[in-house]
This record gives structure tokens, C-alpha cells and sequence, in this order.
């Protein structure tokens, strides 16, 4: 049931209580060694709030060939010419896989509580499914220990679109019912071995773009440009492999093991913050993300998101959507830009999304558009109308043409300055009792950013990439400092 807040309830909820701050300063990093000392101001998160920063294997972890690890989509896309920027691939990527103690390091120095990390699939199946690799999960054993003996809570994706070439051979990947079963089976096979320690699984990472991009505009491994039926197919095997892997978890994960899930909804923004125009957000929220979010918080498509689809609609059963439907302990959403403004109308649907004008600004890529009140929004709107209890934001962050000034430091002040917009927003947010539970700031370290290659830089840290050197960027300072205050800064 679709929950309201109502003012009474936001102000019984409202406030972080005392802000308790002392100012420690917890690093070995030289250029964190400066400690910001934040002030207690009306702009804190609640207690006990995490954290973290995010991050993806294939995008950092390099060591494609080590332990026996399998291909994936993403091996063989990227070493087709002409589908990355500059023909790159993550063969070496960040070097994580050797160098996560350091990696670790610099959360610590940040502060953090938690990190939000992915497992690659093909080093613990590296045919996708049958017999696991026994060296497979070796190195996430010793991630997760290191992260702990640290004080930094895992977070554990399951996946992050490095789906096992085997499966896109044999089977077709999402194209199949064959990969769901499979992902369940991984999924239950991990949950069993880390469950002990990592208490929080998401099962997959953004249904829309891995699907859209990868079978429907090609321009994501596979690279396949379904005919929209196909393509339809594709999006439900992707959510019926969710609901078979929360089941997975639930059955091999210990007692306490939470699972959900972490999608790009679009998030609708009231164009004018007013009751009607409120209101018509949420319609467009339930209706705008019908193929995906709405389709697993509700266990059911739209009858309009049928209606629209006509003889493309997705074949399904009863079961099937009962599966999808599963319930979840928790939703985290990854939330750059906004989805669509959105303005009341009479008459049915009660909605429209409004086009972008072509001066609404953006960073350095056109898709990333600067509306710092998607962070509010989102998480409102998973709250109110699908009555989410916990929420986290699993990503947000941008990229930004960043060049080491001479002191080798990058003062990426437009990254500050979008960053402290967004946590503006996240803040009043939790202010007003919306349970936003835990922020994960993409990234940690720049990396490789899919099929833009190396080009476009998201980390925090500067990655030197001839010499993997790692340099905090001011934005690593700026978020030290937003960590130890609890507060936005
Ligand atoms: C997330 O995607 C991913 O989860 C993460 O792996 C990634 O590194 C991060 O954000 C930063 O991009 O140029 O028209 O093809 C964010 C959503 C959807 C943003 C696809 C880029 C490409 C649009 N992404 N989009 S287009």
C-alpha cells in the first residue's frame, strides 16, 4: 500500500537531533591531512547516516585473466574497434584487484562507513553457471576483511553488466530465461559464502541502461539493436532474474541478510512545488518508470505500460510477475540527473513531462543535468508512493574535465559545487523524515566509464593510469569534510 507523509508526520520525524562532532583527523593521506573543521548547522543528516563511496568491477578491477576468471560482454565489446572511446577496455582499468588495500586506505582517510562494491560474475562462474570457480570469490573474501577491519560496511552488487560471455554464446543472454536461472543460482552461490559478513545485496545495477543501451541502441555490450517485442522480452528476463535472485539470497543468506535492488529511476520533479503539480509527479513516477521500478515494487506492468506496448507488450504469467514482485528489505537508487519536470494536466493521465529546453545546463556530459532537486525528489517519491522504508542513494556524482594544477592537486570546483547542491536537497530530504538510510558517492576513483572510455573522470581520487597513482581531487576534501560534520558543508 502506497504510504502519505503527511507535515504532522515530517515534523514528528524531522531533525537529526544534537550534532556531535569532534573533529578528528583520520588520515595517512598527505593531501587529506588538512582537517576542514565543519561547523553544527542546520544542514545535518540524521545519526548514524553512511557514508560511502561506489564503484563497479569491471570498471576498476583490471586482472581480466587472473584466477580463472572468465570473459564477459564487456572483455569482448570493448576489444571490438570503434565501440569505446580511443578503443579502450578495461583489461587494466584501475588495477583494484591488486591494489585495494591502498584502495581501502583512501576510504579510510575519506572517513567513510561504507562502500558500495560489485562482484563480477564470470570470476565466480566463469561459464555463468554449472560448476563455480573455487579461486572465484577469493578475492571479494579478502575485500569484504579488509573493508571490516576498517570499519566500513559492504555493500555487495551483484550485477554490475559484466554478464559471462558463455551465457550470451549459449543462450543469448537477457534474451533467455536461461540467465535469470542462472544469475539466481550465482546470486544464491554468493549470498551463501558472504553472507556472513556483507549484509546488504542489491541484485542488479540499473535495469534501464544495461538493457536499453545493450540490446536496444547497442551502444552497451552486447551491442544488439532488438526489434522492440525482442527488446521487451530482454527487460523481463532482466526483472524475473531480480525476483529469482532476491529469493536466492533470502534462502542461502544468513538471518539479518537484506536484499534489494539499485535502478536509475527516472525521477519526476514537480516543475512547480504545489499540491496538484505533486501529485501529478507521482502518476508520472508510477507510469514513467512502469518497465522497470514500478513493474518490482507493485509485482505488476501498468495497464497503461501494456496499453502503449500493444502486440510488443512482454509475454509473462501470473507467477512470473509474483516472482518480479518479490518483496525487498530495501531500494537504492542512482540519481545523476533529473528523469523530467513534470506539470499537471485535466483529464487522464493527469501528467506531462516537460521537454528539456536546450539551455537547461549540464556538466560535462550532455545526459547529466544539473537539477540538484532530483535528490529530493527520489527518494520522496520511492517513500510516498510505493511506501519505501529504506532507502539508499547508491549513486550520484559527475564527471568533469579534470587537469592536476601544478601542486598536483585537481580543485574540480564545479564537482564541489555540484555535489554540495545535490547533498543539499538528500538533506532536506531526511529532514523531513523521508528514510534515506546511506549515500554513495560514484566514484571513488575515475575509471572506466563504459563505452566513453577513460575520458570522462568520476572519481574523487585523480587515477593516473601509466602509473596508477592515486591523488585526492579538492572533491575528496570537500566530502572528508561533509563526513566528519555529518552535515553538508
Ligand atoms: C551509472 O550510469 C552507472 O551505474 C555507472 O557504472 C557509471 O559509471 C555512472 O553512472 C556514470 O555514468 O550518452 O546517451 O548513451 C548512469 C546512467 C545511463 C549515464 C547511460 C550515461 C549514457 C547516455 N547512465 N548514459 S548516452
Amino acid at each position: 500500500m502506497p504510504t502519505r507523509l503527511t507535515r504532522r508526520d515530517f515534523a514528528m520525524t524531522a531533525g537529526g537531533g544534537a550534532l556531535a562532532f569532534s573533529a578528528s583527523d583520520l588520515t595517512g593521506q598527505a593531501a587529506l591531512a588538512a582537517a576542514d573543521t565543519p561547523t553544527a548547522t542546520s544542514r545535518s543528516f540524521p545519526p548514524g547516516f553512511l557514508w560511502g563511496t561506489a564503484t563497479a568491477s569491471y570498471q576498476i578491477e583490471g586482472a581480466v585473466k587472473v584466477d580463472g576468471r572468465g570473459a564477459s560482454i564487456w572483455d569482448t565489446f570493448s576489444h571490438i574497434p570503434g565501440k569505446v572511446r580511443d578503443d579502450a577496455n578495461g583489461d587494466v582499468a584501475d588495477d583494484h584487484f591488486h591494489l585495494y588495500r591502498g584502495d581501502v586506505g583512501l576510504m579510510t582517510a575519506l572517513g567513510a562507513t561504507s562502500y558500495r562494491f560489485s562482484i563480477s560474475w564470470p570470476r565466480v562462474f566463469p561459464d555463468g553457471r554449472g560448476a563455480p570457480n573455487p579461486k572465484g570469490l577469493d578475492f571479494y573474501d579478502a575485500l569484504v576483511d579488509e573493508l571490516l577491519a576498517n570499519g566500513i560496511e559492504p555493500f555487495a552488487t551483484l550485477y554490475h553488466w559484466d554478464l559471462p560471455q558463455a551465457l550470451e554464446d549459449t543462450v543469448g543472454g537477457w534474451q533467455s530465461k536461461a540467465t535469470p536461472q542462472a544469475f539466481a543460482e550465482y546470486a544464491g552461490y554468493v549470498a551463501a559464502r558472504l553472507s556472513d559478513r556483507v549484509k546488504h545485496f542489491f541484485t542488479l545495477n540499473e535495469f534501464w541502461t544495461f538493457i536499453e543501451l545493450g540490446y536496444g541502441y547497442g551502444v552497451h555490450a552486447p551491442g544488439l539493436k532488438l526489434p522492440p517485442g525482442e527488446l521487451a522480452q530482454a527487460r523481463h528476463h532482466a526483472l524475473l532474474g531480480h525476483g529469482l535472485a532476491v529469493q536466492a539470497i533470502r534462502a542461502a543468506g544468513r538471518p539479518g541478510t537484506k536484499v534489494g535492488l539499485a535502478e536509475n529511476i527516472g525521477v519526476c520533479v514537480p516543475a512547480i512545488e504545489t499540491p496538484e503539480h505533486i501529485e501529478a509527479a507521482k502518476i508520472a513516477t508510477r507510469e514513467l518508470n512502469a518497465g522497470y521500478a514500478t513493474a518490482m515494487l507493485e509485482g505488476r506492468y501498468t495497464d497503461a505500460f501494456l496499453a502503449a506496448a500493444g502486440a510488443d507488450a512482454p509475454k509473462f504469467t501470473a507467477r512470473e510477475m509474483q516472482i518480479i514482485g518479490s518483496p525487498l528489505d530495501f531500494v537504492g537508487i542512482n540519481i545523476y540527473n533529473p528523469g523530467h519536470y513534470v506539470r499537471a494536466t485535466d483529464g487522464e493521465p493527469g501528467f506531462a513531462a516537460i521537454p528539456f529546453p536546450a539551455s537547461f545546463p549540464h556538466m560535462q556530459s550532455d545526459w547529466l543535468r544539473i537539477g540538484p532537486e532530483a535528490l529530493y525528489w527520489g527518494p520522496r517519491m520511492l517513500h510516498e508512493v510505493w511506501g519505501v522504508d529504506e532507502i539508499y542513494i547508491t549513486e550520484n556524482g559527475t564527471s568533469s574535465a579534470d587537469v592536476p594544477a601544478d601542486d598536483g592537486i585537481v580543485y574540480d570546483t564545479d564537482r564541489i559545487m555540484y555535489l554540495r547542491n545535490y547533498l543539499g536537497q538528500l538533506q532536506r530530504a531526511t529532514a523531513e523524515g523521508v528514510p534515506v538510510k546511506g549515500y554513495f558517492l560514484w566514484s571513488l576513483l575515475d575509471n572506466f566509464e563504459w563505452a566513453d572510455g577513460y575520458h570522462n573522470r568520476f572519481g574523487i581520487h585523480y587515477v593516473d593510469y601509466a602509473t596508477q597513482a592515486r591523488t585526492p581531487k579538492l572533491s575528496a576534501r570537500f566530502y572528508k569534510a561533509v563526513i566528519a560534520g555529518n552535515a553538508v558543508v
